[in-house]
């Protein structure tokens, strides 16, 4: 199923009135409006590929209908986020859960909807039919070197895979660890995944990246090998120019500053890029922005004041994904939700007073510095982020044009109901 154009242009039609009413009222209060409706148009937030049907828990799976059963499928869906919001323009493999039989072909069909690939995930943390060695008891790190060698050699063919696609990094996450003292002896683990990811490193293309992706614990519940920043930047920093960190908002202790964190990874050079969604407890994988909205503004005002602080280009600087799993919610519609919501973060993030905030935190003015946030992060900018759609041709509230349609019902018409999509 393809969303044309024209449907979009006569939704848009039919809500353009309200838009520019809301558009010309916040339009007056923000100085560098064109600048920042330019930010946003070139800001593309990665699709992940394992997150287009409904995911379960332990506990259980309530699948949805129409799901994609194939790549090709979750290409075309990836498209219809994409036509709908021109925020999506890129898809990020999970392999062996998304191998491309025909690359060329996929590549074709992923243009055919203006999208690319971003980072790949090779995939460590499962047994797959027929595989020599088992990871139960972990990968890169395990004590046995013939499994760490299948691990090796799994990511390397995962970086082939991505060459063939034209994607530019690697994303390593490791369930690696233990789950009860005395399991696992704590430096050797470290340094076999350090020799491990070196032997990986050596295989990376000259333009490429490797994102190292830390996760304080499950599927371990004692330790993980690569718990928190602090070990993902030692691997970084030892690893080499190429390697980084890569935050998943999900993967921290209850608390943690992220907005800290981001900083301070920032500043070292060794920032990668994002997995976004949100939680209230653990590793939820909720929609971004559902439960902490503030501190998603906090981290992307982190990163504005970070990047411009460095001249990065905001679109291209950093691996911006979103790394989500569906239980209640229609996957697509859960996405683009998502991708509203950080949207609206880096807007808001982008109509911050710098000069005035940094007058104030040199003055230890606390009330003036909070209160400049919270005038930017209280600023309703839903229209200046759906001005930014509309100038690409995409529609001023996907979400509602996405029910409207009834886009759901007609991909089950096309696919069917009992079809499980490969992914978490
Ligand atoms: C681990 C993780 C990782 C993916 C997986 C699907 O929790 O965030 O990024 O490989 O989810
Ligand atoms: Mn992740």
């Amino acid at each position: 199923m393809k969303i044309q154009q024209e449907q979009i242009r006569a939704y848009n039609e039919s809500h353009l009135v309200t838009h520019k009413r809301k558009f010309d009222f916040i339009a007056s209060e923000i100085s560098d409006l064109e600048a920042i409706i330019q930010k946003l148009q070139a800001f593309q937030i990665a699709i992940p590929s394992w997150a287009l049907g409904t995911g379960g828990t332990r506990f259980g799976r309530f699948s949805g209908p129409g799901e994609p059963a194939t790549l090709e499928q979750k290409i075309e869906d990836v498209g219809l986020l994409h036509a709908l919001n021109k925020s999506s323009g890129a898809i990020s493999l999970h392999i062996p859960w998304d191998i491309p039989k025909d690359t060329e072909t996929i590549k074709s069909l992923a243009s055919s909807y203006g999208l690319v690939f971003d980072a790949v995930n090779s995939n460590t943390f499962q047994d797959q039919e027929g595989q020599t060695h088992s990871y139960k008891y972990g990968s890169l790190q395990h004590v046995n070197p013939a499994v760490r060698q299948q691990a090796i050699n799994h990511n390397i063919d995962v970086i082939k895979q991505g060459v063939s696609l034209g994607s530019k990094a690697l994303t390593v996450w490791l369930a690696d660890g233990s789950s009860f003292p005395g399991q696992l002896n704590f430096r050797e683990a470290f340094q076999n995944t350090l020799q491990s990811l070196q032997e990986i490193y050596k295989h990376l293309p000259t333009d490429w990246k490797m994102f190292v992706e830390y996760k304080c614990f499950e599927p371990n519940f004692y330790s993980t090998t690569i718990a928190d920043w602090g070990q993902s930047l030692l691997l970084a920093n030892k690893l080499g120019d190429q390697a980084y960190t890569l935050v998943d908002l999900g993967h921290h202790l209850p608390n943690a500053n992220i907005e800290q964190i981001v900083s301070l990874l920032l500043m070292e050079k060794k920032l990668g890029g994002f997995h976004f969604n949100d939680s209230k407890y653990a590793d939820d994988d909720l929609t971004a922005g559902s439960m902490k909205p503030y501190q998603l503004f906090l981290i992307f005002n982190e990163l504005v004041e970070g990047m411009d602080a460095r001249g990065m280009d905001h679109a291209k600087g950093l691996g911006w994904m979103i790394d989500a799993s569906h239980n209640l919610k229609d996957p697509l519609v859960d996405l683009l939700q998502s991708v509203e919501a950080i949207q609206l973060a880096y807007a808001q993030a982008l109509v911050v007073d710098r000069q005035a905030l940094r007058k104030a935190q040199n003055s230890n003015d606390v009330v003036g510095a909070q209160e400049i946030l919270q005038e930017a992060f209280r600023k309703d900018l839903r229209a200046v982020v759906a001005e930014a759609r509309l100038r690409d041709g995409g529609s001023l509230n996907p979400v509602a044009q996405f029910r409207e349609m009834d886009v759901r019902s007609k991909l089950t018409l096309e696919r069917g109901t009992n079809i499980k999509a490969t992914g978490l």
